[in-house]
C-alpha cells in the first residue's frame, strides 16, 4: 500500500531547546488537528533525534538527515545508521542534493548508505533531483534515471520496496522556486514507470514518491492533488509548526 507522507526537513537549523519547542508545538498540533492515515516524520539535526523520539508519543515520526555508511569505526564526527536506530528513530534521508551538492555524495557512495540503512530497520528517503542547467539542456530524464539506477535500483526487490523516493529538483530548493504540478507529476510518472521497468507494477504502485522543493501551505494541495505524488519533503516550511501542520494536513 502506498504511504502519504509528510517529512520536514530542518536543516542545519535549531539549537537543541529550539528544537524541542517547534517539536513539541508540531506534535501537539497533529494530535489535534490530522484526521486522514498520512505519516507525519520530522528530520531533525542528529543532538535531537533521541529527545524528539522520547516527545513524538507516536504522533509524528523522526528521521535523521543523513548517516556514515560504514557500520563502525575510525571515522571521527560521524554518525552511523546503527547509533540513528538506537535513538528511535525510523527515517533517514539519503542522497539530499545538499549532500551531493556540498559533501560531493555520489550515487556509489548513497547506494552504501541505503544498504545500511536498510540493515539497521530504517526506512531511507532517498532523494533525487536534476539541476537548472539539467533541466535547461533537456538531459534531466538521463540525469533522473542514472541517479535511480546507481543509487538504488542495485537492491533487491524486497530491500527496494521499502525504499521511499524523494523528486527534489535542484532548482527549486531553497529558492521559492517550485515545480508546477504538472511538471512534478511529469516527473513523477517516468520515476514510477522506471520502478516498473525495474521491479514489476506492484511495487511501482506501491513506491511512495514525494515531492521536495519549496514546497509550502499554498501549493501542497495542488502538488498532492497529482495521481503519483504521495506527499512532500519539506524545507523552510517545517520550520514554522503552522506551515508545516497545514501541509501535513492537506492529506485530511
Ligand atoms: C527544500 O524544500 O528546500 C528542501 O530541500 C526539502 O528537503
Amino acid at each position: 500500500m502506498r504511504k502519504k507522507i509528510v517529512a520536514g526537513n530542518w536543516k542545519m537549523n535549531l539549537d537543541y531547546s529550539e528544537g524541542i519547542s517547534l517539536f513539541s508545538e508540531i506534535v501537539n498540533m497533529v494530535r489535534d488537528e490530522k484526521k486522514g492515515d498520512q505519516i507525519a516524520v520530522i528530520c531533525s539535526p542528529y543532538i535531537h533525534l533521541n529527545s524528539l523520539s522520547q516527545l513524538a508519543a507516536g504522533v509524528v515520526k523522526i528521521g535523521a538527515q543523513n548517516c556514515h555508511q560504514n557500520e563502525s569505526g575510525a571515522y571521527t564526527g560521524e554518525i552511523s545508521a546503527k547509533m540513528v536506530k538506537s535513538t528511535g528513530c525510523e527515517y533517514v534521508i539519503i542522497g539530499h542534493s545538499e549532500r551531493r551538492q556540498y559533501f560531493a555524495e555520489s550515487d556509489a557512495l548513497l547506494a552504501e548508505k541505503t544498504i545500511i540503512a536498510l540493515q539497521n530497520n530504517l526506512t531511507p528517503l532517498f532523494c533525487i533531483g536534476e539541476t537548472l542547467d539539467e533541466r535547461n539542456n533537456g538531459s534531466y530524464y538521463h540525469v533522473l534515471e542514472s541517479q535511480l539506477e546507481n543509487g538504488v535500483f542495485g537492491l533487491s526487490a524486497e530491500d527496494f520496496s521499502k525504499v521511499v523516493l524523494a523528486y527534489e529538483p535542484v532548482w527549486a530548493i531553497g529558492t521559492g522556486l517550485t515545480a508546477t504540478p504538472e511538471q512534478a507529476q511529469d516527473i513523477h510518472a517516468f520515476i514510477r514507470a522506471k520502478i516498473d521497468a525495474k521491479y514489476g507494477m506492484n511495487i511501482a504502485d506501491d513506491t511512495s514518491i514525494l515531492y521536495g522543493g519549496s514546497c509550502n501551505p499554498k501549493n501542497a494541495a495542488e502538488l498532492f492533488a497529482q495521481h503519483d505524488i504521495d506527499g512532500g519533503l519539506i524545507g523552510g516550511a517545517s520550520l514554522k509548526s503552522r506551515d508545516f501542520v497545514d501541509i501535513v494536513k492537506t492529506f485530511n
